[in-house]
């Protein structure tokens, strides 16, 4: 099993609620253990400034999968849960991204890793250092070097 840390955010319809079908959705896969998760931030919107505050959680997991086929499994959810991807960085029902998998380093057409703005955004670092603070600083290390 492979230790990975996923931020989730939302800013539409009940946005603790989507945060919550979320979680549960990913447990609900029996390649993932939810471990850890962390408190809600509620937030301005990062990038584009004009949209309603944001929700976001990060959640620590264990999982089987493999880096890219998490990625499939998130974005799969965030499908089931009716994201309609229009705008970049725009309002979204719910957003999973893979903030870090393993120490692992990548980048690909599909894959970043660490996340590519975990660390300049306040809600990936702030829930991250409360769940796994050698995480928060692997991701600052990583930016910095
Ligand atoms: N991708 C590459 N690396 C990763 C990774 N580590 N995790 C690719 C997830 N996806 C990764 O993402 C676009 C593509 O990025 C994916 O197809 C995947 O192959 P997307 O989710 O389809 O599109 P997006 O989310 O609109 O774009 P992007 O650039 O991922 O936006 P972000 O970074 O997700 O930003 N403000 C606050 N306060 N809270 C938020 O949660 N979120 C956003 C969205 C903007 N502002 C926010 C928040
Ligand atoms: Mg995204």
């Amino acid at each position: 099993m492979s230790h990975a840390w996923l931020s989730l955010g939302a800013n539409l319809e009940k946005p603790v609620e989507q945060l919550a079908n979320a979680t549960h959705l990913l447990s609900a896969n029996p390649a993932i253990n939810v471990i850890v998760q962390s408190k809600v931030l509620k937030n301005p919107a990062w990038g584009k400034t004009d949209q309603p505050d944001f929700h976001n959680i990060v959640l620590g997991i264990e999982t089987s999968l493999t880096p890219l086929e998490l990625l499939d499994t998130c974005q799969s959810i965030e499908n089931k849960m009716g994201r309609v991807r229009k705008e970049r960085w725009g309002p979204r029902l719910i957003d999973i991204d893979i903030v870090a998998y393993e120490r692992i380093r990548m980048d690909t057409e599909r894959l970043t890793l660490p996340h590519p703005h975990a660390h300049e955004r306040e809600f990936v670092l702030k829930p991250l250092s409360e769940i796994s603070p050698e995480t928060q600083n692997w991701i600052l290390e990583q930016a910095a070097s």
